[in-house]
């Protein structure tokens, strides 16, 4: 288009073209006197080493790839695996096969909760893709591999800047035997609201042709009306379709009233006779202890005909018992991580549950030395990302009275300390129980839990308390959170809310009746692809593009942006991503079919005037020089 733009130039045309033309019109000239992709790529990895590393990028040890999985050439090596199972039977057939399995199965979260837990999502495709062939075949008796969805759908576009479709599309490539799962918020799609329904029917149709064979779905506040259309949809897809119940409260407790062994005993039939192949307990915060899991998975066990799946976390310590508890119950599958990238908010250690079990009945036939390779590998790659992990470094049992999901507990944390008040964490925290308790005693899981967690800090600013809040909050307005939560838009909680509180937060607005979904209007597809064609340098818009837009209008934009300018750079490696390069060294890219640049950082200039510094690089032998802006 630039080339265009200055043939189009009148004073071009008229031979009136002079030096100062140039530098006062330098986006005509971008293909004449432009940036090569080489140059951009640079560019990008200057950004990182001045703004970034300062200069002073950190040391990693040498990560070691697993041995195993593929051949000289790369290549994934065939084993036959779950997924072969299910393209022979189909989803039912396979489904139901499973119910005659002795041994349990595993489902390996390494690829998405682990990391969604432990690092705030932030594993690239890079670092996943370099342990596929291994977990393909480290896997060939497990359940599944969940590599997708949940949060790591928009942290790919937004902090990432790599697509999530081609993330699915090459981790399906590099697993062919293995089946991808992806946890689905229901109505929330990926996101953090209800979205209407034309997105979230479209939203299943793409992912399950890019590659998802599982979807889990569940609803934040566990109702079932808000999982009907997704559930019916993915079923129509011919994938295997896994209903999940979250999981709060203990149903050990005599007090407990809501959320008893019956109220999931009613909830998983439900969705058995919704058409689920499976049944998920989807445990976030860890609350479920291990004989409570023993209790539950055992009436589970009696009254569903469907396959039973254990979905928990490590908070409290007790993760490994619960799972070998449900076992003992008759679970089916359980969650685990890879031992490197398991416990505390991630889920229980996979090599810790595999060596329990061997030699017993419910032996996973996992081979543990693969397992401990693998492990090794996530422990290298874990390095480049100590910055994005979570304050908490030791089990909290302390989860069970304030039922705060792992993930939130360290967000709650950072966000109490950006106040300038850390040690208003055990007010935030005891508010948080408050807040659930207001709010009607609700599940807490993305979306519900930021509700719950906005009005605790809400309450905290505005000195709110239980007692109080009826007449002292009264007059102040709620976080958009908060009124969106009454006014019905995430879904109807367990219950129903509570009157009053609910009439002091919507100030006369009226809450909706039914589905947030079906009354939102439906997303206009061909005014995106429209928008996409005329914002962006897109040639073809695809489905994908699409959805990713009616998903993340500006996230996605942005992404697009970044793309246009810098090009692909999810073929970095990840300690040049996210911290450049040190004086000296150099990395080798990929910048098309074949053909690869070495780029090589050799120094920096000091800040001139303006903030600027220049770079200088080695591509393929050639110096080069990049100017850089330091943003600090
Ligand atoms: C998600 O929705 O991303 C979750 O992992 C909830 O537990
Ligand atoms: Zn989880």
């Amino acid at each position: 288009p630039f080339l265009i733009n200055v043939l189009q130039s009148d004073v071009w045309n008229a031979g009136k073209c002079t030096t100062t033309f140039i530098e006062k019109t330098p986006e005509l000239f971008h293909i004449v006197l432009g940036k090569d992709r080489a140059t951009k790529i640079a560019e990008f990895i200057g950004n990182k080493i001045v703004n970034e590393s300062r200069g002073h990028k950190p040391e990693f040890d040498p990560i070691v790839p697993p041995s195993f999985g593929q051949d000289k050439n790369g290549k994934t090596i065939f084993v036959e695996g779950a997924k072969d199972k299910f393209l022979r039977m189909g989803a039912k057939d396979y489904t139901q096969s499973l119910l005659k399995e002795k041994r349990l199965l595993v489902t390996d979260t390494t690829m998405r909760d682990a990391h969604q837990s432990l690092m705030a999502t932030r594993l690239r495709t890079n670092d996943l893709i370099v342990a596929a062939p291994a977990t393909n075949m480290a896997m060939a008796n497990a359940f599944s591999v969940e590599a997708w969805g949940g949060a790591t759908f928009d942290v790919a576009y937004r902090f990432l800047t790599e697509s999530p479709w081609r993330r699915l599309q090459q981790l399906s490539e590099a697993m062919p035997n293995t089946l991808i799962q992806m946890l689905l918020r229901a109505s929330n799609a990926v996101g953090y609201a209800n979205y209407p329904d034309n997105v979230v029917r479209e939203f299943i149709k793409v992912s399950a042709e890019r590659g998802v064979d599982v979807f889990r779905i569940f609803d934040s506040l566990n109702w079932l009306e808000n999982m009907k259309m997704p559930v019916e949809e993915a079923l129509k897809t011919g994938k295997i379709v896994e209903g999940a119940i979250c999981y709060t409260g203990d149903i050990l407790d005599p007090k407990e009233t809501k959320y008893t062994l019956d109220y999931y005993i009613r909830k998983a039939k439900e969705l058995e006779d919704m058409g689920c192949h499976i049944f998920a307990i989807k445990d976030m915060a860890g609350l479920l202890k291990p004989y409570a899991a023993k209790e539950l998975f055992t009436a589970l066990k009696q009254e569903l005909h469907i396959p039973l799946h254990l979905h928990t976390h490590d908070t409290t310590g007790n993760g490994v018992s619960t799972v070998l508890m449900a076992a003992e119950a008759g679970v089916d599958i359980a969650d685990l991580a890879i031992q490197s990238m398991s416990s505390l908010t991630s889920q229980p250690s996979m090599n810790a549950v595999v060596e329990a079990l061997r030699g017993t009945e419910r032996d996973t036939g996992l081979d543990p030395d693969q397992l401990v390779e693998l492990s090794h590998y996530y422990q290298g790659v874990r390095q480049i990302f100590t910055g994005f992990e979570s304050e908490m470094k030791t089990p909290n049992t302390e989860i069970y009275k304030y039922e705060i999901p792992g993930g939130q507990y360290s967000n709650l944390l950072a966000q109490v300390k950006s106040m300038g008040s850390a040690d208003n964490f055990e007010e935030i925290k005891h508010l948080y129980k408050e807040a659930n308790e207001l709010l009607g005693n609700i599940v807490k899981v993305t979306p519900s839990s930021k509700v719950v967690g906005d009005m605790a800090i809400f309450m905290s600013k505005n000195g709110l308390n239980k007692d109080n809040i009826l007449t002292e909050g009264k007059d102040i307005s709620y976080p958009e959170s908060v009124v969106d939560y009454f006014i019905g838009n995430i879904g109807q909680p367990e219950g129903g809310f509570p009157k009053e509180l609910q009439e002091i937060v919507l100030k006369g607005r009226k809450p909706i009746d039914g589905r947030a979904g079906a009354l939102l209007p439906p997303a206009d597809f061909d005014a995106i692809a429209k928008h996409l064609k005329e914002a962006h340098v897109m040639k073809n818009v695809n489905p994908r593009n699409v959805i990713s837009y009616a998903l993340y209008p500006k996230v996605y934009d942005d992404y697009c942006d970044h793309w246009e300018y810098y090009t692909d750079v999810s073929k970095l490696t990840s300690d040049v991503y996210f911290f450049g390069l040190a004086k000296g060294e150099e990395t080798s890219i990929e910048i098309g079919e074949g053909k690869d640049i070495i780029i090589k950082f050799i120094d920096m200039s000091e800040p001139d005037a303006e903030g600027f510094r220049a770079l200088t690089f080695e591509i393929n032998g050639v110096m080069r020089e990049v100017k850089v802006l330091d943003k600090h």
